[in-house]
């Protein structure tokens, strides 16, 4: 059987990075299958191409995973699909909160013929065969012989063949520039960010999130070996095409275990299988200098961190009263001083929230040394404690809010503002940290690093802002370089006065040098 694996796109940006359930399920996909990727940030498709494409390629099961935001486009094109009678199964973190709503249990027209809820490394196989013999059921739950739920252990984890993956799709280098990359230094012909987890749960239950719900709240961790033998085939594989990989450890919180974190950054560094790598850990976990330490030595570049707010208030609402505002400043210095960048996350439309939270959550930002931060809103997400929170108070002003997505809007109302202020807020934090004079001064701000790392901020920060003002095609990247033009022209002149002023000798391979320590 042919078997698709489809994400449907997000609509807003392009993705960076491929999603990793599906390389997973591939893996993990009983011998005698085909199984073919679609990632619809890469390869955008409507309900007609997909359904013309499944005909083509007689294709005898889709897979479909989505989260909550990308859900509506997922139905949308899983009725396409079972429109031309083939089978749909679905799975993800939406699906598994609102099974009914995908099977049409409750009022609404049915969109797949079964669900997969929760972690489907173990029913996956399961699900193939099933659908081979034309006998899919409609639920497939993680469940022992007991009717217990089972969690994988990651031990064994499945090899990912990363050396045989057709990765086309997920080249960041424009075509048309690869064969030039490609002859510079170690070459640039190719640049992918490839996501790997190292462990799964979260034991910190946030209000907002589902992580702890979906993955539990005690941790799996895969082997020390099995990450370092990902990372040395990732590796090999970005060297034999000219190209270069970072790695994105999706683990959400990748210090959680401050100590087994510590050992696996040492066995990297001791199998030179370092690769530059971006992680998400939370702050309290960056108190730890001999940690950071081994980050940078490691490859670590970009750490994220769910900051969320400067009000202490509102992190205890949150249940994220771990997180201690007054030591956000040493973290980030901690990290910056390792030339470490951080991506500091914030949340507006909290309940403490009130007008002008923006602007005070800018003034601190502006003391810290110069990163990426992002601002959302507070959203319910389905199976959430927050969800059910404000559903039991009456507050969910769009109960079903993911069936028509909107991109930064509340779906309730916050307690001491209206809701047309808290998108204000969230609009006037990416307008003043994205603007020409704040890219700027970003740079300026970091005048006494080193050249490769400011324009790494740069080129990130350009990329960041699309997150908010959509930025997509040729035009608009024109003029957001129109914009910043000042700002590019400095860097672009102190580069070459930097890279020319040096002996010939060290000529292409120290041209690129800087770009290559400071990259991610
Ligand atoms: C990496 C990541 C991202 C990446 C993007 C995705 C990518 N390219 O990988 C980035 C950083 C961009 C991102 C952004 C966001 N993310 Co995110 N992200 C994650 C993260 C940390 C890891 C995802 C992952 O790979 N997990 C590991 C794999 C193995 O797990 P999995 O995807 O769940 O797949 C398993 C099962 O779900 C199932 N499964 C999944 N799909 C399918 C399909 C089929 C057919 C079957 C059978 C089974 C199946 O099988 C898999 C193996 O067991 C998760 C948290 C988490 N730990 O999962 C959050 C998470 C997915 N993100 C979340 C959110 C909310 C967001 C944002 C909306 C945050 C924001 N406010 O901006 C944005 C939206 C981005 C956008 N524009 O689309 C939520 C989603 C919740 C929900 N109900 O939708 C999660 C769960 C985190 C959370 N806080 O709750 N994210
Ligand atoms: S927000 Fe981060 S720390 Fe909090 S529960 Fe979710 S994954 Fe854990």
């Amino acid at each position: 059987m042919r078997i698709l694996l489809y994400n449907p796109d997000n609509g807003v940006t392009r993705n960076f990075m491929p999603h990793l359930w599906m390389f997973l399920l591939q893996a993990l996909t009983p011998a005698g299958h085909e199984v073919l990727l679609i990632d619809g940030n890469a390869q955008p498709m409507d309900e007609a191409g997909i359904a013309q494409y499944v005909r083509e390629q007689n294709i005898g099961l889709v897979g479909i995973g989505a989260m909550t935001r990308m859900i509506a486009k997922a139905y949308r094109m899983a009725d396409a699909i079972r429109a031309i009678g083939v089978p749909v199964v679905m799975g993800g973190p939406h699906v598994t909160e609102e099974a009914d709503e995908a099977l049409g249990r409750n009022g609404g027209p049915r969109h797949a013929d079964a669900v997969a809820l929760g972690e489907a490394d173990e029913t996956w196989p399961k699900i193939v065969e099933d659908a081979a013999r034309g006998k899919l059921k409609d639920v497939y739950a993680p469940v022992d012989e007991f009717g217990q739920e089972r969690k994988p252990t990651l031990q064994p984890y499945p090899a990912i063949p990363w050396d045989k993956i057709n990765l086309d799709q997920f080249n960041l280098v424009p075509k048309m520039a690869k064969r030039t990359l490609q002859r510079i230094s170690d070459g640039w012909g190719t640049f992918r960010i490839i996501p790997i987890e190292s462990g799964r749960g979260c034991p910190y239950g946030c209000e907002f999130c589902t992580v702890t719900g979906f993955f539990g709240d005690s941790i799996r961790f895969r082997s020390n070996e099995s990450v370092v033998n990902e990372l040395l085939l990732l590796k090999a594989r970005a060297k034999s095409e000219g190209g270069q990989i970072a790695v994105f450890f999706i683990d959400d919180n990748f210090a959680i275990n401050i100590k087994r974190t510590k050992s696996l950054l040492r066995d990297i560094i001791a199998a030179g299988a370092q690769v530059h790598w971006v992680a998400q850990i939370s702050a309290n976990l960056l108190r730890d200098e001999e940690l950071v330490d081994l980050i940078a030595a490691s490859g670590g570049k970009w750490v994220f961190i769910g900051m969320e707010s400067i009000d202490p208030v509102n992190l205890a609402d949150v249940n994220k009263g771990f997180n201690k505002p007054g030591e956000y400043a040493a973290v980030l210095e901690r990290l910056a001083q390792r030339n470490v960048y951080a991506i500091t996350s914030f949340i507006f439309g909290m309940d403490n929230d009130t007008p002008g939270v923006a602007e005070r959550t800018l003034q601190e930002i502006r003391t810290w040394p110069a990163g990426l931060p992002i601002f959302g809103l507070i959203t319910p997400l389905p199976g959430t404690p927050l969800y059910k929170r404000l559903a039991d108070a009456g507050r969910l002003t769009r109960p079903k809010h993911w069936q028509e997505f909107i991109p930064f809007a509340m779906a309730h109302t916050p307690l001491k503002m209206t809701i047309a202020q808290a998108h204000a807020e969230v609009k006037h934090g990416w307008a003043r940290s994205y603007s020409a004079e704040a890219m700027a001064q970003a740079v300026h701000s970091l005048r006494h690093k080193p050249l490769g790392y400011r324009i790494n901020i740069f080129i990130a920060r350009m990329c960041f802002r699309g997150i908010y003002f959509p930025q997509m095609g040729p035009w608009a990247w024109l003029k957001l370089i129109a914009q910043n033009r000042h700002t590019i022209f400095s860097l672009v002149k102190e580069a070459f006065i930097t890279w020319h002023g040096r002996p010939v000798s060290a000529g292409p391979t120290e041209v690129t040098e800087g770009f290559e320590q400071e990259s991610v």
